[in-house]
């Protein structure tokens, strides 16, 4: 089906022809525009921006580019194309038909899942509230602002589902998205990452590296769901997070490269040298990385959840990719786990967050062996490294437990001392935030990074990415 851009709100789902979703859609509508105006990109709304607008779900039609006012950016609801005969695809229900309805019996953790994924999406667009105003390039302005009206998009494909299949219960949900703040002490967002803030472009980049892989991995499994229409929305996600991974990836690729250009210049890795000279030095890159690495981690949730088995068991959250396992229903299998008590073994079921937290772990690595083979080609013996899964966690079975980077146990003392060496400390941050100052000639990007290696949609990185009014 195409997709109807006459419409109030563009959609692939039929929606002129369900009144009554249709008007309760449409009285959310302007309190999420109203929510854009005060929690969105700030000073940002007379902009034109060089986005990227979904016009169908078919390889040519989600990637339509032109200049746009965020707040007339079109917001839709879109679908990825139904699988004719869909059979769920793991657990108890394994090979029975998918859902088109939800099941009653599992209608509040369906809606529990469903306002975690949407309350994230919300929650970056307001941690990344104030960036624009020092923003390294136009063309990276603009990345932000793709990111931002995605996240929002996202927002819109969880309140179609919670308006459409939760009745009266969903509709309250979704004010309720618009009504929790990311850091409010009163009401904040419901995942612990989605508090933290992001004041500076090197948590934006390590953001969109770690978390919104998160998200990917998390999309993933949902889009195995037995639910269809969550299946089908999901799948319609992932296409449009592999470039907030990109930011992401080429993001903090550009930074260490540039800091490897001052390196070179310098003929130096002295730290305060590295500072002085306005870049960010490789050390404070890896304390970075390992924040949002550790906190990425927590997402997943306990290694042991009997809410991941009963998702699992009944066929609400599957894993990522999984046709690429042998064994959907995993009754009997068990998994050896690791704690601070030593190894245990649990049944396989209950231990699917850490399934999915190791598949992610892997991913995770690709990109640092690309800013690895950076480091490599300038000469330098120096590697950017992930943490251990068991360092600093907040969540889980190695909560509060005193481990170091290499995954070794230490004495609470020692630990605290050294914390500083690990994480982000408050002079890190003072430094970064100093490098933070606003570019916004074409083709101009700040000291502390290297320009990209090519614009968007075939465009010179020169190219005038957004208007500024
Ligand atoms: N912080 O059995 P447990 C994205 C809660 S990112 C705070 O251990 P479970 C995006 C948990 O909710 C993808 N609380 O875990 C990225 C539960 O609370 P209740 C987001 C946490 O339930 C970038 C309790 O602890 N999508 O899209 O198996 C930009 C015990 O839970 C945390 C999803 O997460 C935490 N870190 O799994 C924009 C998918 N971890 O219910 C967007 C939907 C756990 O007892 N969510 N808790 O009050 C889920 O599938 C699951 O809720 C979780 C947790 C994987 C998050
Ligand atoms: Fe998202
Ligand atoms: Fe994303």
């Amino acid at each position: 089906m195409s997709i109807n851009y006459s419409e109030k709100i563009p959609n692939n789902v039929d929606l002129a022809n369900d009144r009554k979703l249709q008007r309760a859609l449409e009285h959310w509508q302007p309190r999420f525009l109203t929510w854009w105006q005060e929690q969105g990109p700030r000073d940002s709304s007379s902009d034109d921006v060089y986005l990227r607008t979904a016009v169908g779900v078919d390889a040519q039609g989600w990637a339509s580019y032109g200049y746009v006012k965020m707040p007339d950016y079109r917001w839709g609801i879109f679908l990825a194309d139904p699988i004719a005969d869909r059979k769920i695809g793991f657990g108890d229900h394994y090979g029975e038909p998918a859902w088109q309805q939800v099941p009653g019996e599992l209608r509040s953790q369906f809606r529990r899942i469903i306002v975690t994924q949407g309350d994230t999406e919300p929650a970056s667009v307001e941690q990344q509230h104030l960036l624009g105003l020092t923003c390294p390039s136009l063309y990276d302005l603009r990345n932000l602002f793709q990111v931002n009206v995605e996240e929002g998009r996202h927002l819109w494909a969880m309140v179609y589902l919670l308006h459409g299949y939760f009745g009266r219960d969903g509709r309250e949900e979704a004010e309720q998205l618009l009504a929790r703040h990311s850091g409010d002490r009163d009401n904040p967002r419901i995942l612990g990452t989605f508090n933290e803030p992001i004041s500076d472009w090197l948590s934006f980049f390590m953001f969109t590296y770690f978390t919104d892989r998160d998200g990917k991995f998390q999309l993933k499994s949902l889009a195995e769901s037995g639910f269809d229409p969550l299946a089908r929305t999901c799948r319609f996600m992932l296409t449009e997070e592999a470039h907030h991974m990109f930011v992401g990836e080429t993001g903090v690729g550009r930074v260490v490269r540039r800091t490897l250009e001052v390196m070179k210049e310098l003929g130096t890795d002295d730290p305060a040298a590295i500072r002085a000279h306005g870049a960010v030095d490789l050390a404070t890159i890896q304390r970075y990385l390992n924040f949002w690495f550790t906190s990425s981690l927590d997402l997943f949730g306990s290694e042991v959840s009997s809410n991941a088995a009963s998702s699992f068991a009944s066929g609400i959250k599957g894993r990522p990719d999984e046709d690429r396992y042998e064994d959907h229903v995993c009754a009997d299998a068990t998994l050896e786990l690791e704690t601070p008590d030593g190894t245990e073994s649990v049944s396989l079921r209950n231990a699917m967050n850490e399934v999915m937290r190791d598949a992610y772990i892997k991913d995770c690595e690709i990109g640092l062996k690309r800013w690895n083979m950076q480091i490599k080609r300038a000469g330098y013996d120096i590697v950017l490294r992930l943490p251990s899964k068991h360092f600093c966690r907040s969540i889980g079975a190695w909560a509060g437990v005193p481990v170091d980077p290499e995954g070794k146990l230490l004495d609470q003392q020692d630990y605290d001392q050294r914390l500083a060496d690990w994480l982000p400390s408050e002079s890190d941050r003072a430094f970064v935030h100093s490098l933070m100052q606003r570019v916004v000639e074409p083709g101009k990007m700040a000291g502390w990074t290297a320009p990209p290696d090519r614009g968007i949609n075939k465009h010179p990185v020169d190219y005038e990415y957004v208007r500024l009014h």
